[in-house]
């Protein structure tokens, strides 16, 4: 090999090293019972055979931020991502413990509860402006995409110009109306799945390593 090559391989690696593009901080966002979680186990299961959370019919069960390191993510054209993935607690307006009374949870823990999932919100929300570099946004497709939550997270998503993938979930159930979700946000990609049946689960992977990177 000529001295000249040499060189320039070692420049170049030295480059690479030193150029290293840290890693790519992913947080699942979304309204509370949207399937967060349970997406967040899936690809945590799927790329590093460990979970990650706790699953609840309960709104706010995930009331921190929780997050799994170092998730590699490979697509069909041999391309991958190396991800961090941050489980957020659910964005809403309006926290009211009388909502997990319905749940069975007693007075006093739905209090705590009540509280907790408020600062989980706000510690969620802190993320988005300092510490996430892409979004997958997680809506429940039986539901009205319209909300105002959705309508003002997607916007503070675009301030920030946030790389953002729609996952329209729970395609499963005979309510679910995916192309409500695309007519409300044409100007991101939406991909429909089913986290708890992992139906096209392998089409949000590869809009992730290309969208992500
Ligand atoms: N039918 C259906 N239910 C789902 C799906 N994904 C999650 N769920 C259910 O929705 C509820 C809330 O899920 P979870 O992951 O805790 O939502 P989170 O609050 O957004 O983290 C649980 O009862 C899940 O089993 C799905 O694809 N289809
Ligand atoms: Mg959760």
């Amino acid at each position: 090999m000529s001295i000249f090559i040499q060189t320039r391989n070692r420049v170049s690696k030295f480059l690479q090293a030193f150029f290293r593009k840290k890693r790519t901080r992913i947080g699942i966002y979304g309204p509370p019972n949207a399937g967060k979680t349970t997406l967040a186990n899936r690809i945590a299961r799927d790329w590093t055979g460990e979970e990650m959370g706790q699953v609840s019919e309960i709104p706010h069960e995930t009331r921190r931020a929780s997050r799994k390191s170092d998730i590699t993510i490979s697509g069909s054209n041999g391309s991958s991502i190396t991800i961090d993935i941050v489980d957020t607690p659910g964005v809403t307006t309006k926290i009211d413990y009388m909502e997990f009374l319905e749940y069975g949870v007693t007075r006093d823990e739905a209090v705590v509860r009540a509280r907790e999932a408020t600062e989980g919100v706000a510690e969620a929300m802190h993320w988005l402006r300092e510490d996430i570099d892409g979004v997958i946004y997680m809506l429940d497709s039986t539901e009205d995409p319209f909300m105002q939550v959705n309508i003002m997270m997607i916007g503070i998503i675009e301030s920030r110009n946030l790389p953002v993938i729609i996952a329209a979930n729970k395609i499963d159930l005979p309510a679910a109306t995916p192309q409500r979700i695309r007519s409300a946000f044409p100007q991101h990609p939406v991909i429909p799945i089913s986290c708890l049946e992992g139906k096209n689960v392998e089409d949000l992977y590869e809009k992730m390593v290309n969208h992500f990177r």
